[in-house]
C-alpha cells in the first residue's frame, strides 16, 4: 500500500517499477479510468517548472482532477513550527492548513525545500512528516528537505533506457553501466535532496556507482550507502558511461557548523565545471542533470548541447515517473 512516497523502498521491487514505467511510456493513458473523480492537490512552497507540469500531466494521464497551490503566491503565509507566538508575518499555521487542504483532495504532493540552517529540522523531514501525520491522505514528495524521489526515479528510467539501447549492453547483458555523480560549482547554496535521492536510487539499482566532490561536501551516510567516493574527479570520470552533475551545499556531515554553506568561493572551483575535457576522460558518457541548470557554471554550452546530453529526455521521463507513482497511490486508495 502506498501511503507515502519519499524513499526508493516505497516503490517495492525496482525492476517491477521500471517495467511499469515502460508500460506507461508505451501507453500513457492506459489507466485513464483509474483516477475518475479523484483529486490530487499539489502544494508548492518553492519554485518549480518541471515538477509542476509533469506531475499535473501525470494526474491528467490518470483521469484525475488537479489543484495546484503556490503557498507563497496568494495563500496565507504559513507558520511551520509549533509553539511560536504568531505575531509576525505568518497568518496561519500548518497544523490547521494541512487538515483543511486534505478536505479537498485524495492525495497531496509536497514541494518544501531544505531551509539549510537547521540540519536536524531538515533531516527529520519535519514539514513533510507533518503532512503525513495531519492530512490522513497519501502524501508524495515533489522535492522535500532531503529527497527528490520523482527526479531520481525519472533518472533511473533514463539510464535504463539509454543503457539498453547502447551497443555494449546488448553485447554483454552482464555489464553494468558506470554512473558517476559529480559535484559542480554554483553561486548559491543549494539543497542536497537531488544528490541524496540519486545516490539512494543508484545504490538500489544494478549499476557501478561512484560519487565525486571536493572534500567537505560528503553526503549523509544514509544516502551514500556502499557507494565509492572518489575525491579525484578525473579518476572518478575514467570509464564512466553516465555523468550526473549537480551542485549541493555542505551537508554538515564532517563539520555540522558548515551545514548549508558554500565552502569555497565558486570562482575557485571552476575546474569542477563539466566541460569537453572532463567528458573526454569518460567512456563517451552521456551527460545528465535534473535541471534547472546554470550553463557555464555546472556544465559548458557544448556539453549540454551535445548529442550525448540527456537533459531533455530526463525531464520528459518526469511525466512517466510521476504517472507510475500516482497510479500506485490511486491503486492503494
Ligand atoms: C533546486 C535544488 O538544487 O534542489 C531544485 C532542483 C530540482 N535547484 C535550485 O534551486 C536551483
Ligand atoms: N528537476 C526539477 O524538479 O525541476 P523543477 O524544480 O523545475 O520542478
Amino acid at each position: 500500500m502506498m501511503k507515502s512516497f519519499l524513499n526508493v523502498q516505497d516503490l517495492g521491487d525496482l525492476k517491477q517499477a521500471l517495467a511499469e514505467a515502460q508500460e506507461i511510456k508505451s501507453d500513457r493513458y492506459k489507466y485513464v479510468e483509474l483516477g475518475k473523480n479523484k483529486t490530487a492537490l499539489l502544494v508548492f512552497f518553492n519554485n518549480s517548472l518541471r515538477t509542476r507540469l509533469s506531475t499535473q500531466k501525470a494526474a491528467l494521464n490518470l483521469g484525475m482532477n488537479v489543484i495546484v497551490l503556490d503557498v507563497n503566491a496568494g495563500a496565507w503565509k504559513l507558520e511551520t513550527e509549533r509553539g511560536v507566538i504568531m505575531d509576525g508575518d505568518k497568518s496561519e499555521h500548518l497544523l490547521e492548513a494541512i487538515p483543511v487542504m486534505a478536505c479537498y483532495c485524495d492525495m497531496i504532493g509536497i514541494r518544501s525545500f531544505a531551509g539549510l540552517t537547521d540540519r536536524e529540522y531538515d533531516y527529520a523531514e519535519t514539514v513533510y512528516n507533518q503532512f503525513v501525520k495531519y492530512s490522513g491522505k497519501p502524501v508524495f514528495a515533489m522535492e522535500t528537505a532531503t529527497v527528490h524521489p520523482l527526479q531520481a526515479f525519472a533518472d533511473l528510467i533514463t539510464i535504463e533506457e539509454n543503457w539498453k539501447n547502447s551497443q555494449l549492453s546488448t553485447l554483454n547483458s552482464q555489464l553494468r553501466p558506470k554512473v558517476v555523480l559529480t559535484w559542480a560549482p554554483h553561486p548559491k547554496s543549494l539543497p542536497q535532496a537531488v544528490p541524496n535521492s540519486f545516490a539512494e536510487w543508484m545504490n538500489a539499482a544494478d549499476v557501478d556507482f561512484v560519487i565525486t566532490h571536493p572534500e567537505g561536501y560528503e553526503l549523509d551516510p544514509k544516502f551514500v550507502g556502499d557507494a565509492r567516493v572518489e575525491y579525484d574527479q578525473k579518476k572518478a570520470f575514467e570509464g564512466a558511461d553516465f555523468i550526473y552533475a549537480k551542485n549541493w551545499s555542505c551537508p554538515g556531515v564532517t563539520r555540522p557548523a558548515d551545514y548549508g554553506k558554500i565552502l569555497h568561493d565558486y570562482h575557485m572551483m571552476t575546474n569542477w565545471t563539466v566541460d569537453a575535457e572532463h567528458m573526454s576522460w569518460t567512456n563517451n558518457a552521456k551527460f545528465m542533470h535534473c535541471l534547472p541548470v546554470r550553463r557555464n557554471m555546472i556544465v559548458t554550452d557544448d556539453v549540454i548541447e551535445a548529442p550525448t546530453s540527456l537533459v531533455i529526455p530526463e525531464a520528459a521521463n518526469r511525466e512517466i515517473s510521476a504517472t507510475v507513482v500516482l497510479k500506485r497511490i490511486l491503486q492503494s486508495l
